[in-house]
């Protein structure tokens, strides 16, 4: 069977390099645009079943293209998940890889292969515009010279970010390592130490806020809305929240007018419904759910405005976009904003057990689809399919040789010109790890609590191995280790042969 398998594997990765080979002759260089949610989940969508708000640009892209129902982020949160999209590397293989704070050094090393680098080699302008948590600098930054290295010393020709997420400091944009707006006599000092004399915080100064913080998010208020991390002076430089998804959206129109007459490569990963959820006001009531639901219909729009523009510019046939979700979803992720108190029936983890922070499949397991009008025919698919794969699917898609071990050549399901999609994948939840294959999920035993009482979410730990098949049991009810321990067995082995034994070794949940 396991020898089947391999001759299988190679016969198959000899025909996808002899398709690579003719290609790179042929080399079409479509532009490539990934655009990257914050905490959507799987049920998020309307094209997934969700009634209570609406999603027509997602759902349009998703049913005319290709839209996946097994297909994942490699971690339940968002630094891994970043880095491992950005470098086809599985995030476990890199300590640091981790939900950084806003001071952290940049976790992707100046040498190593990454998406934009890959393509730049192959001709490609490259782009980000929107939020990054990969961390910047060296470890000792200071935020009132060229902040570097940052992403533009990782193959980003341009780049446009918010250095982590929109509940850290500092709230600023940074262009090309330039923090935007800032005035040279108001400096920018940030700290996740300790506060800055005299400036106020959510805990000591609760009449300054205009959002409340529920847990963590008591530091630096900006806008009305207690941040994590300390932050002195940039007054002029602060981000205004509401204009967030439109300041981004101009970012990438102009971009894409700009570069629309050569191969470009776009990474645009919106911030919504990534808390603090701040649509813009006329989003405002537009769903049912209150801020969360509301700035998902903000981020549907922003895709369709992404699409116009593409359409205008007259490059929409000649452009892949691949769209999909850093972890999974959660309500209440520190604020007050009633994500909880609206969601009455809406399942935002769609049919899964778990959300954001967990190893159940709610954590990974996100909406995902391609779309590329006039080359990709609408399709469904059920393989599993890794953000991880993106790396090599697109270095298959332009003609480069280069791979990494960890990323899968997918291009051909990426297309919707094959069935054949990834036989496992290892996911991670906050250090932890568990495996899939086929239809199985093992998930090793782990110590720390089952669930977290602050976000409300099961984290998939338990004392004792667990197995689930999923084709019978989506919503991993159903422990089948002590019933089945030569199906565990083979998992366990399966999964060490990729992770190694030392998976139990992880470190202190950084989960609070
Ligand atoms: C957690 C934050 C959460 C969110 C998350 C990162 C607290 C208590 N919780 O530590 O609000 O910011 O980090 O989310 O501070 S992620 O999607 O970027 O991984
Ligand atoms: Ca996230």
């Amino acid at each position: 069977m396991f020898l089947r398998f391999k001759t299988t594997t190679i016969l198959f990765c000899l025909a996808m390099s002899l398709v690579s080979c003719s290609e790179k002759d042929s080399a079409t260089q479509p532009n490539i645009i990934i655009v990257y949610m914050d905490d959507l989940g799987y049920g998020d969508v309307s094209y997934n079943g969700a009634s209570r708000l609406q999603t027509p640009n997602m759902d349009a892209m998703a049913m005319g293209g290709m839209r996946f129902n097994n297909g994942y982020a490699t971690s339940a949160t968002c630094t891994p998940s970043r880095y491992a999209l950005l470098t086809g590397v599985y995030p476990w293989r890199e300590k640091r890889a981790k939900i950084l704070p806003g001071t952290a050094p940049l976790i992707i090393g100046t040498e190593q292969m990454t998406i934009p680098r890959m393509l730049k080699g192959e001709g490609y302008h490259t782009a980000i515009i929107g939020k990054w948590h990969l961390g910047l600098g060296n470890g000792n930054v200071d935020w009132n010279k060229l902040v570097t290295p940052g992403p533009n010393q990782l193959g980003f020709d341009y780049s446009y970010i918010l250095a982590a997420t929109q509940d850290r400091v500092p709230t600023v944009y940074i262009e090309d390592g330039m923090v935007v707006g800032l005035d040279p006599n108001d400096p920018i000092e940030v700290s996740y130490r300790k506060n800055f004399e005299g400036e106020p915080t959510g805990i000591e100064n609760p009449e300054l806020t205009t959002m409340k913080w529920h847990h963590g998010h008591n530091s630096s208020i900006v806008n009305g809305i207690p941040r994590i991390g300390f932050m002195k002076g940039g007054e002029a430089a602060k981000w205004s929240d509401i204009d967030m998804a439109d300041h981004f959206l101009n970012g990438v129109k102009n971009y894409i007018k700009k570069h629309k007459d050569q191969p470009f490569f776009l990474y645009y990963p919106m911030q919504q419904p990534h808390v603090p959820r701040t649509p813009h006001p006329r989003f405002e009531g537009l769903s049912e759910l209150g801020p969360r639901g509301d700035a998902i219909v903000e981020a549907d729009w922003c895709l369709g405005g992404l699409r116009k523009a593409l359409e205008a510019e007259g490059i929409l046939e000649n452009t892949l976009i691949i769209f999909s979700s850093d972890n999974g979803p959660v309500l209440n992720d520190g604020y007050f904003d009633d994500a909880d108190v609206k969601n009455g029936d809406h399942t935002p983890w769609g049919p899964f057990r778990g959300g954001k922070y967990s190893l159940f499949e709610a954590g990974t397991h996100v909406p995902f689809f391609t779309y590329w009008k006039g080359k990709i025919q609408p399709g469904v698919s059920d393989e599993i399919v890794s953000q991880l794969d993106l790396f090599s699917s697109l270095a298959q898609l332009v003609g480069s040789d280069i791979r990494t071990d960890d990323s899968l050549p997918l291009l051909d399901l990426l297309m919707g010109n094959t069935d054949v999609g990834r036989e496992n994948l290892v996911i991670e939840a906050t250090s932890r790890t568990a495996y899939r294959q086929g239809d199985w999920v093992m998930i090793p035993p782990y110590d720390g609590p089952a669930s977290n009482d602050n976000v409300k979410i099961e984290l998939g730990s338990a004392p004792t191995f667990q197995l689930y098949n999923l084709a019978e049991d989506i919503n991993q009810q159903n422990n089948l280790a002590s019933a089945m321990p030569e199906k565990l067995s083979e998992m366990l082995a399966a999964f060490e042969t990729i992770r190694g034994d030392d998976y139990r070794k992880t470190e202190k949940l950084e989960l609070k």
